[in-house]
């Protein structure tokens, strides 16, 4: 079995395109989304697409914030949705497994298996990994919300993978970023047209659109000050 997963997805509907027609040409059995597909400018769109490609979900925390929205963002965001999308969101596990060619048992999650909103960054030290993932019975972990790319195995624990974003990623460069699982992990980047998608996710009327989303999706945000901002959150510093 081939599995991709596309978390952090943010409205971004041009970078979810591209990333669909790569996985076309993937030979693949299943996509998860991984959460975060909401909390964007194309949002509502993006949830079709995945809901047409048969996508397995699991719920990020901005489609619990978007749900329950407490800001003028999050209303926004809200505003843009069905009831029937809000329906369907409102169900999202926090996690998916499966079974996946030579990996094993893979859990999917947003953030970590038991919360889709706690911090583990390439610079989170191994023991807090653990006990982050001491409830979990897997041989990997598939997980996203910092946005950042990687692949680390813990020794007495389960290999972790991050998917990256698809839609808004901090890698120090421009792009789509996910995740092919199958043999092995394939950590992913799919090109697509940056200025045109800029022109067009500028159109849907997001508020403070390109303050939020242009770095990131120009490249200009590196995985290094990510994972420093993110770290020190986790922190609580
Ligand atoms: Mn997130």
């Amino acid at each position: 079995m081939r599995v991709a997963a596309l978390h952090d997805v943010h409205g971004n509907l041009p970078a979810l395109q591209a990333v669909l027609a790569d996985i076309a040409h993937a030979d693949v059995d299943a996509i998860v989304s991984g959460g975060d597909v909401l909390w964007g400018p194309l949002q509502a769109e993006c949830l079709g697409l995945l809901v047409e490609a048969d996508a397995l979900f699991v719920r990020g925390n901005c489609e619990r914030e978007v749900l329950a929205p407490s800001s003028e963002t999050d209303r926004w965001c809200a505003a843009q949705l069905t009831a029937r999308d809000r329906e369907l969101v409102a169900h999202w596990p926090l996690t998916v497994e499966l079974d996946v060619g030579g990996l094993g048992r893979v859990v999917f999650c947003h953030a970590t298996p038991r919360d889709d909103d706690e911090i583990l960054t390439r610079a989170t030290p191994d023991d807090d990994m653990l006990s982050a993932l001491a409830a979990v019975a897997a041989d990997v972990v598939v997980c996203g919300h910092v946005h950042v790319q990687d692949d680390r195995r813990l020794d007495g624990g389960p290999r972790v993978v991050n998917a990256g974003s698809v839609g808004m990623p901090c890698q120090g460069a421009a792009g789509a970023y996910w995740v092919l699982l199958g043999e092995d992990v394939e950590l992913r980047r799919t090109d697509y047209d940056v200025a045109h998608a800029l022109e067009v996710l500028d159109e849907a009327g997001f508020p403070s659109f390109r303050e939020t989303f242009q770095d990131a999706l120009e490249g200009r945000v590196s995985a290094l000050s990510a994972t420093e901002h993110f770290e020190q959150k986790r922190r609580g510093a």
